[in-house]
């Protein structure tokens, strides 16, 4: 695995990633040792945020369609080592290739997105009262940005940030999960590479720091950092949002989800399965959009539970760069310990529980889990934690509005879907009454979600939104003019206010 990281890493023309005495990376797949990397210090964190002020400064001036050809060209550089980037995000992370690949296409697609933003960063004009006036919004560049990311999304979801903040004319700091750091690393290569075909880009336009949570605060605290887009867990984000808010700096919250999937008595039961079996044990149940509750009509509870059942039973569990298999391992011991409290904590609440149990794969040290069921017994009608695991709650439902109301009696509220061929089923769900959360999917499970939506959920997730839609917002600021092209100064609200009087025959009239 070690090899294989090392080749990957020259082949990305990563430097100096292999050092003694560094933070030791460990891979997931076999929990080997793949390399080690140096952490970086509070004074180097306060120097990086110094050189992207000044980045950012010249960063600024350069015409918003100038900076979206540097995004052209990253998502070129993509598109040439997604093979490399790809495996390099399986080795790290445990999802399975097939996953890596596709995150390494999110990153494209959402190049792809930056560059037409780039030439579509609209302000409003709008209708003055005042007769000779017009009101234009403009949108600038507000500052460096702070980027924390989580190990699960090691690069896609840096890139939905980045790749917009960068075209909004603004610089990038990004600490990485210090789980992840290599595929940060290599993420920011992959940029060098753009960024040297390109002229009038500063250097430090983008730049990533490894390090542990107190570099996260260090960067969360300084308000030289005008945004911080944050991904983890809710209480992560409970310390991250008071901070930037007591500096009145900017924060993009994308925290915890306990995403529930509905399945009507009409739904297409196929489909309502693959997206199911996806939603638990893609990337080994470590989104933070899987799906963690089910919620399934008494007509087909049986029958439809008893073929979930089958297929976790069935599913290949192993190592994740091989094609066939369809669940990798959880990260580390800390998140196999978890599941199996949770899975305690299930039994101990009546509920019915198969799978769950830990696979040999001749590694001590990987963490390779047969995804679980619970079936809940009639007492207990919901589950309000995260458990970051392919672990799936079911429960029964007669009627669709008490089915809703359970996906909405919980704190997170990030993603939600339900199965159904009922239009009115399906319109009750995505309606004002219905789900609750940032995302409410018909026919299509809870992860899994396009780029070109924005994303991220109400109530503890945080209420943040990136990648598409007008995410982009987020990283500009935003300025109101109100232009007069007449001659008078007519004030709003019909406020009168006339120094001529006061001033007699030595008034101007207009
Ligand atoms: C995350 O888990 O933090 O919708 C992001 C999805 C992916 C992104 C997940 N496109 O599942």
């Amino acid at each position: 695995m070690q090899q294989d990281t090392v080749n990957i890493m020259a082949k990305l023309g990563v430097k100096g990633f292999a050092t003694e005495n560094g933070m030791l990376v460990n891979s997931p797949i076999d929990g080997s040792n793949i390399a080690q990397v140096a952490l970086a210090s509070a004074q180097q964190t306060d120097v990086a945020m110094d050189a992207a002020t000044v980045a950012f400064l010249q960063w600024r001036q350069v015409p918003a369609p100038e900076r979206g050809h540097l995004i052209r060209l990253f998502g070129d550089k993509l598109r040439q080592h997604k093979m490399a980037l790809g495996r390099l995000i399986t080795i790290e992370s445990g999802k399975l290739i097939q996953e890596g690949l596709g995150e390494v296409q999110e990153m494209i697609d959402i190049c792809d997105f930056a560059v037409g933003l780039s030439r579509q960063l609209y302000g409003l004009v709008i209708a003055s009262e005042r007769p000779g006036h017009k009101m234009v919004e403009s949108w600038h560049p507000i500052g460096p940005v702070g980027v924390i990311s989580a190990f699960n999304f090691p690069a896609a979801v840096w890139a939905w940030n980045a790749v917009l903040a960068l075209v909004c004319g603004n610089s990038v700091i990004w600490k990485p999960s210090e789980k992840t750091p290599l595929t940060a690393l290599a993420c920011q290569s992959v940029l060098s590479m753009a960024i040297q075909e390109c002229n009038s880009v500063p250097r430090q336009l983008s730049q990533v720091l490894i390090g542990r949570a107190t570099l996260g605060e260090q960067l969360v605290k300084d308000a030289r950092m005008k945004v911080i887009s944050a991904t983890g867990s809710c209480d992560m984000g409970r310390k991250v949002a008071p901070v930037v808010a007591a500096r009145f700096g900017r924060a993009i919250l994308e925290l915890g989800g306990n995403n529930a999937l509905i399945v009507c008595a009409s739904a297409n039961l196929e489909m309502a399965l693959d997206a199911v079996v996806f939603g638990v044990v893609g990337t080994a149940g470590q989104r933070c959009t899987s799906t963690r509750r089910l919620f399934v009509h008494t007509d087909v509870y049986p029958a439809f539970v008893s073929r979930i059942r089958q297929a976790f039973a069935a599913v290949t569990v192993g190592d994740p760069l091989a094609e066939q298999t369809l669940v990798g391992p959880l990260i580390d011991s800390a998140a196999y310990e978890v599941m199996q409290q949770a899975l305690i904590d299930a039994r101990k609440s009546g509920a019915v529980v198969t799978g769950g149990q830990r696979l040999d794969q001749g590694c001590a040290a990987a963490f390779y889990v047969r995804p679980a069921l619970a079936e809940m017994p009639e007492a207990v009608k919901n589950i309000i934690t995260e458990t970051f695991a392919p672990l799936l709650y079911v429960f029964q439902f007669d009627d669709l509005n008490t089915a809703i109301a359970q996906n909405n009696a919980v704190p997170q509220g990030l993603s939600s879907a339900i199965f159904t061929t009922d239009l009115r089923q399906a319109e009750l769900f995505t309606s004002a009454v219905g789900s609750d959360c940032g995302i409410a999917n018909i026919n299509i499970g809870t992860s899994g979600a396009e780029i070109g939506g924005a994303f991220g959920g109400e109530k503890e997730t945080g209420g943040g939104r990136e990648s598409g839609s007008d995410a982009w917002k987020g990283y500009m600021r935003r300025s109101t003019s109100t232009l007069n092209y007449s001659n008078c100064l007519p004030l709003a609200q019909g406020v009168s206010f006339s120094i001529n009087e006061a001033m007699g025959p030595d008034a101007l009239s207009c």
